[in-house]
């Protein structure tokens, strides 16, 4: 009688005894937690179904312990990672949970997700899907200084950088990475580094000094240059509409409080696109909503190993609930109205999505009732950005805890804000909380971060690579996203020049591997990232941290603009060059 895949495999090899087992030839594999760098096997020349996945303890699904290796022969495996949970299941629970549930139930009903093959033949190991964008990021206020040259209008950033006390080391972005006259050097840098995607943004007020009404030019030029020199180097551009960098004299007009700047966004964003489209295919909308609405028109308040950060970025109000709830409800609805103008104004093809810090809520137990909790949890996290923007609504918890200063809107206004897009952008940088299953509704509950939490260089940095896994995980669960790229992800560090003239930033390569461990995790198993753009492609000015606060995986000297690899880019670059984690 012909056996079924599960039969064989059974049949074939017991679970405790797969690490003793080897095999002459076929593919090394690895996966779990360790990696076993030896070619262990057994009897080979089976046709076994690859995608034959059963799961684990843990809410992970292994490929256990077979993969075709090609044709209708199946040749090998060493599969390393035998956990005391998997190898306690019998023989016959395995068959029994393999053959009703393949492809289900481990990482919990609410995740669970079909995977495609080329998915699943990366299982096991580190590399990333075909055609992965490899990029570097940074953003305008951030790099380019010539904050007064040829026709910019103020930012909002220019105004707040030079209010005295704002930024820690009193510096500002007048002359920054002085970008905007060395971006040639700049491509060649990234080219030099293995970038095979740079995220850039444009500056509002560059291109349109008053917000509204004539466009600069020179502005447009600049960005015109810069993309070329991109293209000719083999760089996709990526560009985002908007990083924060508010004309002041919108904020003037009342800024995000005003639905005037929802419009002039949406002109701005369409004219970008009818310029820019014949040669950028992508286009962020916005760069992180949470950020300059709730840290920008509030301050936020984050706890942080023992003890609270509070950050805050321009333009620095302190609003009441209902006014902020107002600029939220603003700043998707100008993403939205940015989406119809782009599609209205921009080639055809010309992809668009928003670039969001999402809140991520991690279990800190992956099984899946916590796993469940999590995804509820972010849902809620992000009731007024990527969830009213993906769904189309706010939140029954969101609306009823708003009460009376719930956000007042208009017919269309929803609709507008759910407008399809392309892609999620997402920037990652840590969890948000941990959340663990509570009987009580709403069913989570978030764990405090323990005082001794490692944390890296910036004070609100928690360390948590899950984060990078969960987050566009769950975008995939709960919105069904076909195409994700991570915006942002990186660390700062306190970058010294060594002796021998180099930057040993350990400490950010630790940050960086341990992260893309994770990330690979989530393509491996069909979670469709697309790209992954390192914050930052070059030290720059941090915000309030000012220059302190170095994010790059190039280090500049700001005194006389000399940029260094650090010891982080070489990794980068090998492993974009593998496209797997060097
Ligand atoms: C992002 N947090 O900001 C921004 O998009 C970048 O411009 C910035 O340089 C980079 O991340 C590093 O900070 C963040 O508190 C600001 O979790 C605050 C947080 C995260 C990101």
């Amino acid at each position: 009688m012909h056996k079924t895949a599960v039969e064989n495999r059974v049949t074939a090899m017991p679970i405790t005894a797969i690490p003793e087992m080897r095999c002459e030839h076929g593919v090394l594999l690895s996966f779990g937690p360790r990696q076993l760098p030896s070619q262990t096997g057994l009897e080979h020349g089976r046709t076994i179904p690859s995608a034959d996945i059963y799961p684990s303890q843990g809410g992970r699904t292994l490929v256990y312990p077979w993969l075709r290796s090609g044709g209708e022969a199946m040749k090998t495996l060493c599969e390393p990672w035998s956990s005391p949970m998997v190898a306690e299941l019998t023989r016959r629970q395995i068959a029994k949970t393999a053959t009703s549930a393949a492809v289900s139930a481990a990482a919990g009903e609410a995740v669970a997700q079909p995977r495609s093959k080329d998915a699943v033949q990366r299982l096991g190991t580190q590399a990333f899907p075909n055609g992965f964008y490899w990029g570097v990021a940074t953003s305008a206020y951030q790099i380019e200084g010539a904050a007064n040259e040829d026709g910019k209008g103020k930012s909002i950033w220019d105004t707040y950088a030079h209010t005295q006390g704002k930024i820690k080391d009193g510096s500002n972005g007048d002359i920054a990475n002085d970008h905007y006259h060395l971006y040639k050097e700049d491509v060649k840098l990234m080219a030099s580094i293995g970038a095979k995607a740079y995220r850039f943004s444009i500056s509002w007020p560059r291109i349109f000094p008053e917000g509204t009404g004539q466009p600069n030019p020179k502005g447009l030029d600049f960005y015109s240059r810069l993309i070329d020199e991109l293209l000719a180097a083999r760089i996709a551009p990526f560009a985002t509409l908007y990083h924060w960098d508010l004309p002041q004299v919108l904020q003037n007009k009342g800024g995000w409080q005003s639905r005037d700047t929802t419009k002039a966004f949406a002109d701005y964003a369409g004219y970008m696109a009818e310029k820019l489209s014949d040669r950028v295919k992508h286009f962020f909308t916005m760069n992180e909503f949470y950020t300059f609405v709730d840290m920008g028109h509030r301050g936020i308040e984050s706890k942080v190993g023992g003890g609270t950060v509070t950050i805050e970025v321009a333009p620095g109000l302190k609003l009441e609930p209902a006014a902020l709830n107002q600029v939220r409800h603003h700043s998707v609805l100008a993403h939205g109205l940015s989406v119809q103008a782009i599609r209205a104004r921009g080639r055809k093809g010309t992809k668009c999505g928003p670039a969001e810090n999402i809140n991520i809520a991690v279990p800190l137990i992956e099984t899946p009732e916590h796993i469940k909790a999590a995804e509820s949890a972010t849902r809620e996290l992000n009731a007024a950005y990527l969830t009213v923007m993906l769904e189309g609504r706010y939140t029954d918890t969101y609306l009823s805890a708003a009460g009376r200063d719930a956000p007042k809107m208009e017919a269309d206004d929803l609709k507008i804000i759910s407008a399809p897009v392309d892609f999620v952008g997402i920037n990652v940088y840590r969890p948000t909380m941990y959340v663990l299953a509570s009987p009580v509704a709403p069913g989570y509950r978030a764990v405090a971060f323990s005082a001794s939490h490692p944390k890296m260089f910036s004070s609100w940095h928690v360390l948590g690579p899950e984060a990078l896994y969960w987050a566009p995980k769950l975008v995939q669960s709960l919105w069904k996203a076909k195409e994700i790229h991570i915006t942002e992800n990186g660390c700062a560090a306190d970058d010294k020049l060594a002796d021998d003239g180099n930057i040993y930033d350990t400490d950010r390569v630790m940050f960086l591997r341990n992260n893309l461990v994770q990330l690979q995790r989530a393509t491996a198993e069909g979670v469709p990232v697309k790209g992954y753009f390192l914050w930052s492609m070059m030290d720059n000015f941090e915000w309030t941290a000012g220059f302190e606060n170095r994010f790059g995986i190039v280090y500049v000297d700001y005194k006389t603009q000399k940029r260094t690899p650090k010891i982080s880019a070489s990794f980068f670059k090998a492993t974009a060059a593998h496209n797997q984690l060097a």
